[in-house]
């Protein structure tokens, strides 16, 4: 019996009933709604925005968070096979979700008060307001300790000043949770579009995450009230932990552009005729692909683990790190091997291995590069302190 090409080792029987069922309906959304559109997005450098209520029909805005507050409810495995599927359409779709969810959505729900929870996370769960998250600044997002954006408490409100660059959403987004240096050490905001200071500028010229919307974020003497500061933490945890929860799902996603690509690489190579036979009789073409498959198949097995690990509440983000590394490396690296195996057909959009190699350059830069989740192992190993 042929094995399934994407699904090696019957990873799929290790989910649940409900985790095939969720996979298949976001499966389903990719195939019939992001596939159609999205190369050409890509080529406008537009965001499909037309399909975010969709999204949010499906429940796929912070799924994983409770019922009572407009949400699905679902399991951490379940996110990532969310974050699978929509990758495997393109990782600007992955992006709008991952930032709204855990990004925008968390901390409202982890460090809100219960009147925040109320009054935002329906309307998100329903795509009626989109987020945004700010903590890079453009001196340098890697060490976000050495933050210069600042809030002085000034009678009942706050007064921001500073700025923010690379936000996910910023042009799109109806509200930002910025990051801000206080007296007290580092907190949040919920900074509402229209409060006079506050402005977004959208970063044009990108070769990567054309279909997302990137932007700058500038605060000019913005008055907050006191009601928008996130009450329940202080410290560069606040936004660390948010970061654990989206870099959860962006280790999964990698797995979905992966896939993608094998799918397509597998396809054309199967029908190309060179020297009289398919590139896909050729032995250095078979071990390409077998390695892509091996490769895919351990990033399959290892974010599974990492999912049910976060389902019982173990989860370290040191795992975390370990698997966006080896996630998003095995993705960038499959997707340039694709492209070349396209030959000079691979370098349009009207295939899909590029978009998804270009893309990857952003989703291996963000949420903590390649070496700082290195560092991160590295320091664990070794107890040293690299950075
Ligand atoms: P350190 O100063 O030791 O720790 C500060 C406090 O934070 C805690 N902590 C964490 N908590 C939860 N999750 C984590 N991953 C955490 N890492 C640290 C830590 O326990 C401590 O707590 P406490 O109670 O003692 O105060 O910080 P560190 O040395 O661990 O951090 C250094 C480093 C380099 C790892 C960190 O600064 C880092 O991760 N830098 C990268 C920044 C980054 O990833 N930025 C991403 C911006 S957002 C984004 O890219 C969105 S893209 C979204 C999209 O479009 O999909
Ligand atoms: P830098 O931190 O300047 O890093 C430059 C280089 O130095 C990198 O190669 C890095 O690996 C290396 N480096 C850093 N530290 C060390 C070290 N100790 N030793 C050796 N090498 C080191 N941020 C948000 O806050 N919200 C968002 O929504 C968001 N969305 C993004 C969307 C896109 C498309 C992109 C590209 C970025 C986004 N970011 C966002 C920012 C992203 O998190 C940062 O780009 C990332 O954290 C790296 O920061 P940086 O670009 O300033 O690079």
């Amino acid at each position: 019996m042929a094995l399934p090409a994407y699904d090696l080792f019957d990873v799929r029987s290790l989910l649940s009933e409900e985790e095939r069922a969720v996979q298949e309906v976001v499966a389903r959304f990719t195939d019939e709604r992001v596939l159609p559109i999205i190369g050409e997005c890509f080529d406008q450098a537009r965001f499909p925005k037309e399909l975010v209520p969709e999204i949010a029909s499906l429940g796929l805005l912070g799924s994983s968070l409770p019922e009572e507050y407009g949400c699905a409810g679902l399991n951490a495995v379940s996110y990532g096979l969310i974050c699978q599927e929509l990758e495997r359409g393109d990782s600007g779709l992955r992006s709008f979700v991952s930032v709204q969810s855990s990004l925008c959505m968390y901390p409202i729900y982890a460090y809100g008060s219960e009147e925040q929870r109320r009054q935002w996370l329906p309307r998100m769960a329903a795509g009626e307001v989109i987020g945004c998250f700010g903590l890079t600044e453009p001196h340098g997002g890697s060490d976000p300790a050495n933050m210069k954006t600042h809030a002085k408490k000034d009678g009942g409100d706050w007064v921001i000043n500073g700025s923010k660059m690379w936000i996910t959403n910023g042009n799109l987004a109806d509200i930002a949770i910025v990051w801000a240096q206080t007296d007290e050490g580092i907190q949040g905001f919920i900074v509402e579009k229209g409060m006079p200071g506050f402005t977004a500028q959208e970063i044009k010229h990108k070769m990567s995450l054309r279909a997302s919307v990137t932007s700058s974020l500038f605060f000019d003497n913005v008055r907050v009230p006191e009601a928008n500061r996130l009450p329940n933490v202080k410290g560069l945890k606040g936004p660390l932990g948010c970061l654990t929860q989206a870099r959860y799902g962006i280790t999964w996603g990698p797995v979905g552009a992966a896939i993608a690509c094998l799918d397509e690489a597998l396809n054309y190579s199967k029908e190309r005729i060179l020297f009289g036979r398919p590139v896909a009789a050729t032995q250095s073409a078979q071990i390409k692909l077998a390695d892509m498959a091996r490769r895919i198949t351990l990033a399959q097995l290892l974010v599974l683990q990492l999912g049910r690990l976060k389902d019982a509440g173990t989860m370290q983000p040191q795992q975390v790190s370990l698997a966006k590394w080896n996630n998003c490396r095995m993705a960038i690296d499959i997707a340039r091997e694709c492209r070349d195996l396209l030959g000079g057909a691979g370098i349009t959009t009207e295939h899909v291995a590029i978009r998804h190699a270009l893309n990857l350059e952003s989703v291996i830069t963000y949420e903590g590069t390649e070496t700082v989740h290195q560092l991160v192992i590295g320091r664990e190993l070794t107890g040293i302190n690299a950075f």
